[in-house]
């Protein structure tokens, strides 16, 4: 394995420079930026003079810059105007999505998946058996990870239709319909306790990609730590997508086994590498830490090598593979092992510079580019060369007899852009955007080849970087991961806020900043600051908005999110009713409409079991109703057309007043019922 270009000697000077105490503590590098900067005072607002009196007064009032203005300018929504992008983001361990509009970097709304959350009604009697069909061995986790949200893919490019959210936290998996923007599935990895969280669709929504990351044995069976080696493992797991259900079809789904490298995110390719996926790994050296025992922590023992392996999976022919029954059940899933990978041609390696974290495909499907945390450059794959090192058996083996592709046969180029490179975006022009962590800021270079002619003079070259405060993980340019960015603007995913917003106690924001990476040279214009507080985004997808179609309002009277169909139970007006089945089971029909639920009483005997439907019958554009049940911890989001119904055991005597949770009209307040619970004796 040739390591000849990589700095090795680079790797203290970035630890001095403060790569492990951004993560976990300390103080925050940025060599380029600042924490505290003052800004100078203006007192003069020059550039100002073709402005309106008022604008110039409100400058000089509010000691803003033209740049300041024009930033505002770019990003300011007059009411009732619409943005043009989505951005669908994670939101970490708060277990959502956010869908923020650009520019105007609004949060238009969550959307609950793993998470209980009351506003939607998501886990308080609707949602809870989507929840629930993600339980880890019987238990219900009501909370999980998100960290890269995939949107579904026709031909490689976005088609508005599915969003698929995986959970780092449990290795599960959510499907979320861009319909109503409502989750629809959860399912559990069978082999896995835990991976990275990464969802990544191929080019038409074949499969989703989940790839591992800590190293445990399979079916998180025990096995000492000592047995590293021996037992415990990574996965690639490839999820089946039906469209026409719209659901992961867990019968054809299939996982590669793979070496305990501590796998992370698998992008795919397009184009000339359509059926192939790509990703990396982080711990090649299988350390398996020990500091209490006087081992260096996992943070340095994981870092020893000078490369860790790009993962090249050549995943049609593992779906082949896996057709042709070339599989064993592990906790009863497929799994395709290292040998049938071997034999089958399925998976290689590349070497890849230090510390890599994420692989990001190039728009025309031609090379992959990698960064390594440790390592001031990014390394560009071509797609083509790797073919040829396959063609020619240029590798060497490594420990479980995997082909690890000759380095410099398959790069195509190293471009040196600073301290702690992590992430990868593209834009139209020929440009990619890199995120560097320890610099915090944004690297713009320009890529070579075939994407030269859009830049002859400088291919494979930095242009300019833009600093961003503070610590940037990912970055995000709309359909900048697709065959075809839109490249207009670029949104900065930045852990650390420090001292841009008012203080809020210890538990700081993040910062995602909208930068313009249309209007300008080198140097990117910092439009907007937006504060995170609820949650931790870390990858995020950017659609252009009138790609998306969602209703407005469920598409007839009775409609069963679940099913997206008109539910045969759904109560209809006129028709509501409470039904006994038997001694111990009541069922009641409820509807709901401005400003009234019938019916208002609602009497059942203690110990009954209920099973309550309600209906919107409102067709009205927003006038949406909650339903709470006091005690019973029961609330429902009722979103016009709605049907919705759940179950409890009324096990306590007593009045219950319910009500109507979302201001829904004039007389709201009288939106309201009881709920009888009598005593049996
Ligand atoms: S990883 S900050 Cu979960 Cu996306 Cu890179
Ligand atoms: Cu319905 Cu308030």
């Amino acid at each position: 394995m040739r390591t000849a270009c990589i700095r090795t000697a680079l790797l203290g000077t970035i630890l001095q420079a403060g790569l492990l105490a951004g993560c976990g503590g300390g103080e925050p590098s940025g060599s380029t930026a600042q924490p505290g900067t003052a800004r100078p005072v203006r007192t003069s607002t020059d550039g100002a003079a073709g402005l309106p009196v008022d604008a110039r007064k409100v400058m000089q009032e509010r000691n803003l810059s033209p740049d300041d203005v024009t930033a505002a300018l770019r990003t300011y929504m007059p009411s009732g105007r619409h943005d043009d992008f989505l951005m669908f983001a994670s939101s970490g361990h708060a277990g959502q999505v956010i869908v923020i509009g650009l520019p105007s970097m609004r949060i238009l709304r969550t959307i609950a998946v793993y998470t209980p959350e009351s506003w939607q009604g998501w886990g308080f009697g609707a949602g809870n058996d989507v929840i629930a069909a993600g339980a880890v061995d019987g238990k219900v986790m009501t909370w999980g990870d998100t960290h890269h949200p995939g949107l579904s893919r026709t031909k490689g490019e976005y088609d508005g239709q599915w969003l698929f959210i995986a959970d780092k936290a449990h290795a599960r998996m959510a499907v979320i319909d861009l319909r109503d923007f409502e989750t629809k599935q959860i399912v559990k990895n069978p082999i896995a306790i835990s991976d990275h969280g990464g969802a990544f669709a191929t080019p038409d929504t074949d499969y989703i990609i989940q790839g591992g990351q800590y190293g445990h044995p399979l079916a998180w069976e025990y096995a000492d730590i000592e047995e590293y080696d021996t037992r415990y493992r990574g996965h690639a797991t490839f999820w089946k997508f039906d469209r026409q259900r719209g659901r992961i079809d867990v019968e054809n789904s299939f996982a590669l086994e793979l070496p305990p490298y501590w796998q992370d995110l698998f992008q795919v390719g397009w184009g000339p590498s359509d059926g192939w996926s790509f990703g990396n790994s982080i711990n090649t050296e299988r350390y398996t830490g020990g500091i209490e025992k006087g081992r260096p922590p996992f943070e340095s023992g994981v870092s020893q090598s000078d490369t860790d392996y790009l993962h090249i999976i050549n995943w049609r022919a593992a779906e082949k593979a896996f057709r042709d029954g070339k599989f064993t059940r592990v906790n009863g899933f497929p799994v395709l092992t290292l040998d049938t990978l071997k034999k089958e041609n399925i998976l290689y390696f590349a070497p890849e510079p230090k510390s890599p974290h994420g692989v990001d495909v190039a728009p025309g499907g031609d090379f992959m580019v990698v960064s390594g945390k440790l390592d001031p450059h990014v390394t560009v794959y071509s797609f083509a060369k790797i073919q040829q090192a396959i063609a020619a058996k240029n590798w060497s083996l490594d420990p479980y007899g995997i082909p690890v592709l000759d380095f410099d046969a398959v790069v195509e180029a190293r471009v040196e852009l600073g301290l702690g490179p992590l992430h990868t975006q593209f834009d139209q022009q020929g440009y990619a955007y890199t995120s560097l962590f320890l610099d915090s800021a944004v690297a713009r270079w320009t890529l070579g080849g075939p994407y030269e002619k859009l830049n002859p003079d400088r291919p494979w070259s930095l242009i300019g970087k833009t600093p961003v405060h503070y610590n940037i993980g990912h970055l995000a340019v709309p359909h900048g991961d697709t065959p075809k960015p839109e490249g207009r603007y670029l949104v900065a995913l930045n852990k650390w806020s420090i001292d841009r917003f008012a203080p809020v106690g210890p538990l700081l924001p993040q910062n995602l900043q909208l930068l313009d990476i249309a209007n300008t040279g080198a140097n990117m214009k910092l439009l907007y600051d937006m504060p995170m507080g609820i949650g931790e985004p870390h990858y995020a997808q950017i659609i252009r908005a009138d790609l998306l179609k969602p209703w407005n309002a469920y598409p007839e009277i009775g409609w069963d999110p679940h099913t997206q169909a008109v539910s045969p139970h759904a109560p209809k007006q006129g028709d509501e009713k409470i039904v006994r089945r038997d001694e111990r089971t009541v069922e009641v029909f409820m509807t709901a409409i401005r400003s009234h639920f019938k019916p208002e009483h609602v009497e059942v005997l203690e110990g009954d079991r209920v099973i309550w439907h309600v209906t919107s019958v409102e067709r009205a554009l927003d006038a949406v109703h909650g339903f709470m049940l006091p005690g019973f911890n029961i609330m429902l989001s009722i979103e016009p057309g709605e049907y919705q119904r759940f179950e409890f055991t009324a096990d306590k005597a007593g009045v219950y007043p319910f009500y109507c949770t979302e201001f829904c009209s004039a007389l709201h307040l009288e939106m309201m019922g009881y709920f009888f619970v009598r005593p049996r004796s």
